[in-house]
């Protein structure tokens, strides 16, 4: 198994601009949101579609992270609206967490670190595909959803498909289907649309969290965040990373936020 990064030792964060030019670059990601330092706007809505498509998912682990994906064939997800321009057309999703509950997201909030944070990845449908849209500065759009452990450590019923199909990936590079359709509109906005909870958010130009750290993602981050329990969360940490360690944690520290402004939609 080759290596090419990882979270600590010789292949941690501090090492990824060693064989990655832009990791030091000026708008990089994840970072501190201070709410005192975000400007208040109205951006135009944000608009779902095919949120609602109840859809067939693979669950894998790529050494990295716990990676979900869904075939093609049925109606896309799109996003469009709010700060972006054009169209954005779901990729996949991925989980970031720590080796405890007290700290795992990426980007911060006033200093706090959320137990996990959630990425769904877009591409800009004019670019056709992911790997035509990582060499433009609007290429993608991320949407992230914190996660708190729930006090009373309920469960997140919403969140066991996922959850039970973890140590069957155990191993970098095994993939499964999951056993249930899966209905991203439920699992993203329990409330359920329409609702507040997907137009309240914070937004700034950044890069992606990872090698090569290309500088073009739109960051969306949902303000209020979702729960799950602390078993639950607890079971990411046993997937196995490269050289067969367990996964305890895969989350970047914050970055500088150089001359970038934060914006908070007002929903
Ligand atoms: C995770 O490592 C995913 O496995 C990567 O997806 C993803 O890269 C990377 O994070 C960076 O994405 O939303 N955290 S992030 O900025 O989506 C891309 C794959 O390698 C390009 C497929
Ligand atoms: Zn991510």
């Amino acid at each position: 198994e080759h290596v090419n990064f990882g979270y600590s030792g010789s292949h941690g964060p501090d090492h990824w601009a060693e064989n990655y030019d832009t990791c030091v670059g000026k708008h990089q990601s994840p970072i501190n949101i201070q709410e005192h330092d975000v400007r208040d706007i109205n951006l135009p809505l944000l608009i779902f579609s095919g949120l609602d498509t109840p859809r067939k998912f693979f669950l894998i682990n790529n050494g990295h992270t716990a990676l979900l994906y869904s075939s093609k064939d049925n109606k896309q997800f799109y996003m469009s609206g709010g700060p972006l321009n054009g169209i954005y057309v779901f990729e996949q999703l991925h989980f970031h967490w720590g080796e405890n509950d007290r700290e795992g997201s990426e980007d911060l909030i006033n200093n706090h670190s959320f137990a996990m944070e959630l990425h769904a990845v877009f591409y800009k449908d004019k670019y056709g595909s992911m790997n035509d849209a990582i060499h433009n500065p609007d290429g993608l759009a991320v949407i992230a959803f914190f996660f708190e452990a729930e006090v009373n450590d309920r469960a997140n019923p919403l969140f066991d498909t996922i959850v039970e199909a973890l140590p069957k990936i155990e191993k970098v590079g095994t993939e499964i289907q999951l056993s249930e359709n899966m209905h991203l509109g439920h699992l993203l906005n329990p409330a359920g649309p329409p609702s507040d909870r997907m137009q309240n958010y914070f937004t700034y130009n950044g890069s992606l969290t990872t090698p090569p750290c290309s500088e073009v993602v739109t960051w969306i981050d949902f303000k209020y965040p979702l729960y799950l329990s602390h078993l639950q969360i607890a079971a990411f940490r046993n997937i196995r990373g490269f050289e067969g360690h367990k996964l305890t944690h895969n989350f970047r520290p914050v970055q500088p936020l150089s001359d970038r402004r934060v914006l908070h939609n007002l929903p």
